[in-house]
């Protein structure tokens, strides 16, 4: 199966949760919009936004072909690649479970997204800096601890012990809980202060997930795009501060 993934170029955005599936899972895909000459595959993502298959269209970006289907949202497509690329285990109990986790990573994208964008996301960050700069304090002070105190929670309390979100093996959850990571350590440096000391076993996983071969040589390539400013995780110096307890 050749996967087709569809998001927007020059940024790594929600695209790189199903980056890091296929990249670990090995799998065949193409980044379409990236992989193609000119504008053909930003013509050809607008035209499934369009259009879709059959009744299946998609609302936003970013979304997996797979032969005749057509998935869409960050979490759903994850559940969809994980049994096909052995990032989750097979009882249902643990699919729901990584579910669960995969959307509350989700929550943390939209958080960290508003954090510079909390009005509206079509005005320009300059027009609700003041904004944003209430808005961020918040996040980096009351949300991230809250975040990182569960997700810590959930690998102490793991009966395998706590070196994976989900069961005892890597899901993609392990992946999503490293971009997750990776994303606030580069918008908020200062934020993310005591981190390893505060959060241990978060800071091992993260650590494991990226000397993952697979993973290493991803990060190490020309396909993994810099963290930028014009992505969710975004470095705004006057938006980071310390956390309430440094
Ligand atoms: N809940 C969706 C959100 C998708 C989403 O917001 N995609 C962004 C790019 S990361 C987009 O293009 N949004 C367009 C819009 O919201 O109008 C998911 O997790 O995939």
């Amino acid at each position: 199966m050749r996967y087709e993934l569809f998001y927007w170029p020059g940024l790594q955005g929600r695209g790189e949760f199903v980056r890091l599936a296929l990249e670990e899972g090995a799998a065949d895909y193409v980044d379409v919009v990236r992989d193609s000459e000119g504008d053909g595959g930003l013509d050809r993502l607008a035209d499934f936004l369009e259009s879709g298959i059959d009744a299946y269209i998609p609302f936003a970006p970013p979304f997996l072909r797979a032969g005749d289907l057509l998935v869409s949202q960050t979490a759903n497509i994850l559940q969809f690649l994980g049994p096909r690329l052995g990032l989750v285990p097979a009882d249902e109990a643990a699919r729901y479970w990584a579910n669960s986790l995969q959307l509350t990573v989700a929550d943390v994208v939209t958080e960290a997204h508003d954090a510079h964008h909390p009005i509206a996301s079509e005005l320009y960050y300059e027009d609700q800096q003041p904004e944003a700069m209430r808005r961020a304090r918040s996040f980096v002070q009351e949300r991230i601890p809250r975040f990182l105190n569960y997700f810590e929670r959930v690998l102490v309390r793991n009966p395998h012990g706590p070196h994976h979100m989900v069961g005892d093996a890597l899901t993609y959850v392990d992946l999503s809980i490293f971009q997750m990571l990776s994303g606030l350590h580069y918008a908020f440096p200062k934020g993310m202060t005591g981190f390893a000391r505060r959060y241990p076993h978060l800071a091992d996983l993260q650590t494991r997930v990226a000397d993952r071969p697979r993973i290493a040589a991803y990060i190490e390539s020309p396909r993994r795009i810099p963290f930028n400013e014009s992505g969710i995780f975004r470095h705004y110096p006057e938006l980071d501060c310390m956390p309430a307890e440094e």
